[in-house]
């Protein structure tokens, strides 16, 4: 396993050096550098289970079967451009939720000399993931499907990342429209087909397998994105920043967490009353009282049973499924995610 890992980081300072050489941009020094700090910052820092995913699921379908070393160094390609577009979210959905740390640094627009330049930057790894996909797949049978692939999740995560922002700043802050049906929309589309379906759908294009034939995979991959999703709204307001990397800003933000969901299910009127003065204010007296209020109903007990349910829901799903290879790739999805600390 350390071993994929240190292949896969390997094949990111070539994908990295081909990007500082790309013939289609006179580079000078100056934006050279900008563009290696930008990358290592930005990209290389993640958990990368998301690209590792695509190695992982791509062996799992081969059936255990060696791998070649181009088949390897293609596969590794596919999880960095998912390594890549999550990059590319992630600057954009921090400059967005106003947030402060990421992976265990400062957020990129927060560093001097960045700012608002951290849009363009955005943009500008967006394009990348279709610049490596046009060096190093260009020739291949389902290039069109992979582009196309790219291009759908694009569009999925851009418009969840839409209805997340608009369900919060839509006029005035009303909690009473907040519901699970809400909840599970925006996280479906935000979250789940880019970090759940998109690695397994590339490691099935090349397998040379047809997408529309694996309705059913995508279907589990999708609940097990809500139930990530769920985690992390979850974890934003309970896990120790240390530990996640990042700063929680749910409350201050009045985002449709799961967190606020379930509590106004099981709030009494008195802590209704509490959480509509309290909830989406960026004061550490008003976020503290909303937090108190989470304990008080104990949401962590809550949180715990729905991730019990959930393992057990996704495990027979997942084993209701004919094929064992596919089997084996979403049973290592869940592994790696089920009570998660980060
Ligand atoms: C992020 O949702 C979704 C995308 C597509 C980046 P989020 O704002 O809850 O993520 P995080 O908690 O990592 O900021
Ligand atoms: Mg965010
Ligand atoms: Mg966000
Ligand atoms: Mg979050």
């Amino acid at each position: 396993m350390a071993d994929l890992k240190s292949t896969f980081l390997d094949v990111y300072s070539t994908l990295k050096s081909d990007l500082l050489q790309d013939p289609s941009f006179e580079f000078t020094h100056e934006s050279r550098q900008w563009l290696e700090r930008m990358l290592d910052y930005n990209v290389r820092g993640g958990k990368l289970n998301r690209g590792l995913s695509v190695v992982d699921s791509y062996k799992l379908l081969k059936q255990g079967k060696e791998l070649t070393d181009k088949e390897t160094f293609l596969a590794c390609a596919l999880g960095w451009c998912i390594e890549w577009l999550q990059a590319y979210f992630l600057v954009l959905d921090d400059i967005m939720d106003n947030s402060v740390t990421r992976r265990g640094q400062p957020c990129w627009f927060r560093q001097p000399k960045v700012g608002m330049i951290a849009i363009n930057d955005g943009i500008l790894l967006r394009n990348h993931i279709h610049r490596i996909l046009k060096k190093h797949f260009k020739g291949m049978p389902y290039y069109v499907d992979l582009v196309d692939l790219f291009n759908e999740v694009e569009f999925q995560t851009a418009c969840g990342q839409m209805i997340d922002l608009i369900t919060t700043f839509d006029g005035e802050k009303d909690l009473s429209k907040y519901s699970l049906q809400i909840h599970r929309r925006i996280v479906q589309y935000k979250t789940a087909y880019y970090s759940f379906y998109l690695p397994v759908a590339c490691a099935l294009l090349m397998a040379g397998e047809n997408l529309e034939s694996h309705t059913g995979v995508k279907d589990v991959l999708i609940d097990m994105g809500i139930y990530f999703q769920v985690q992390d709204d979850y974890l934003d307001c309970f896990a120790d920043p240390e530990t996640l990397g990042k700063i929680g800003t749910d409350i201050e933000d009045f985002k449709c967490s799961w967190l606020v969901v379930k509590a106004l299910e099981r709030c009494s009127e008195e802590q209704t009353k509490i959480l509509y003065e309290n909830y989406g204010k960026s004061e550490p007296s008003n976020v503290a009282k909303v937090k108190a209020l989470y304990k008080e109903i104990d949401l962590e007990a809550v949180f715990m049973e729905y991730e019990r349910e959930s393992y057990e829901k996704l495990t027979k799903l997942i084993e209701a499924h004919q094929s064992k290879e596919i089997q084996a790739v979403l049973k290592s999805f869940l592994a790696k995610i089920y009570k998660r600390q980060k």
